[in-house]
């Protein structure tokens, strides 16, 4: 868990594969777009960074975390790519509507990596304030993009290592 002691964007750079040849999908949920769309500049520019070429980055957009299921999949079955980032951000409000969200998404996207050989990366922020969800998007405790573009090079690269 993200703890003072965890900053998201912290990571050893040495530990992570180039990203040269690897495809990757990004779907973003619009919800909440100030921090969803902070999420994927940051994976995207991870990804560069360690060697993606921007060609072999495809992003799209669904309406909120929930659709983020059915993008992921399509990603998966029809993006031609190797690893898939699913960036959501959900604030908790004053119904259990953050609950069924938060569950229905996560066990989606879990699913998805049972069932398919493209690794779907977590990247859905559940938070009880916008505060917490501002300082792990560019915030005090970094980006949550950041770390899910490290796992989605980990994950393309476990496959074919
Ligand atoms: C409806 C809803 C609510 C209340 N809150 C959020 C949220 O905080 N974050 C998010 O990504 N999406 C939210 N949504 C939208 C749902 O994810 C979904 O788009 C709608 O229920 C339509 O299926």
């Amino acid at each position: 868990m993200a703890t003072a002691y965890h900053h998201l964007s912290d990571y050893d750079a040495q530990s992570v594969p180039s990203a040269s040849g690897m495809r990757f999908g990004i779907v973003v949920a619009d919800w909440n777009d100030r921090f969803t769309y902070s999420m994927a500049d940051a994976a995207i520019e991870t990804l560069k960074l360690h060697g993606a070429a921007k060609e072999n980055i495809v992003v799209k957009h669904v309406p909120g975390s929930f659709e983020l299921i059915f993008g992921a999949k399509w990603m998966v079955e029809k993006g031609n790519v190797d690893a898939v980032i699913a960036i959501g951000c959900v604030v908790r409000g004053d119904t259990p509507h953050f609950d069924y969200i938060c569950q229905g998404t996560t066990q989606g996207l879990a699913e998805l990596n049972l069932r398919g050989d493209v690794p779907v990366i977590y990247g859905l922020l559940t938070c009880n304030t916008m505060e917490q969800a501002e300082a792990r998007t560019g915030g005090i405790l970094g980006n949550k993009g950041t770390e899910c573009a490290v796992t989605a090079i980990k994950m393309v690269d476990y496959k074919h290592n």
